[in-house]
């Protein structure tokens, strides 16, 4: 298995539902590391970059708005296969399709507010981590414990 980092990002309103320890807690609990963590509210210009492929649809203005309305939490995550199991916690885009268990199963009722998002590649992950943090913000950390996950 190979070591990976990924990015994530709680989106506008989970601070404000205090619900930002719980969806943390999943990825720790998982025996993921979480290497880089931040508040901060998105610009406009840096929302365009982050959400480029979707410039057009019909969802695109909306998205926009949104993950530029309030603070966000950005993550950055490491682990075995990290890209791939981050999205799995997270579960399927479309509410309906999250089954319970996953985080947008257990705390999203509409697509468009489906409270998180994590890197689909190892391209899309390099970017966004890129785009969200400085090299120095990221911190690889050992806690000796791997032979117990
Ligand atoms: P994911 O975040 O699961 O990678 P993407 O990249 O296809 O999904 O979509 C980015 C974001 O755009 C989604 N998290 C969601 O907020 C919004 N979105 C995607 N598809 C739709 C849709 N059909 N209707 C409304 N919003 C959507």
């Amino acid at each position: 298995m190979a070591i990976q980092r990924t990015f994530a990002m709680l989106k506008p309103g989970v601070l404000q539902r205090r619900i930002v320890g719980d969806v943390l807690a999943r990825f720790e609990r998982k025996g993921l590391h979480i290497v880089g963590l931040k508040i901060l509210t998105i610009p406009p210009l840096m929302a365009a970059t982050h959400y480029a492929e979707h410039k057009g649809k019909s969802f695109y203005d909306d998205l926009i708005s949104y993950i530029i309305s309030g603070p966000v939490v950005a993550m950055a995550i490491e682990g075995d296969e990290a890209i791939q199991l981050v999205r799995r916690l997270c579960g399927p885009t479309a509410v309906c399709e999250s089954l319970p268990g996953t985080i947008r199963g257990d705390y999203c009722l509409h697509t468009n507010h489906n409270i998180i998002h994590s890197s689909d590649s190892p391209e899309s992950a390099d970017r966004e981590l890129k785009l969200f943090f400085q090299p120095n913000e990221i911190v690889s950390w050992d806690d000796g414990n791997k032979a117990w996950f």
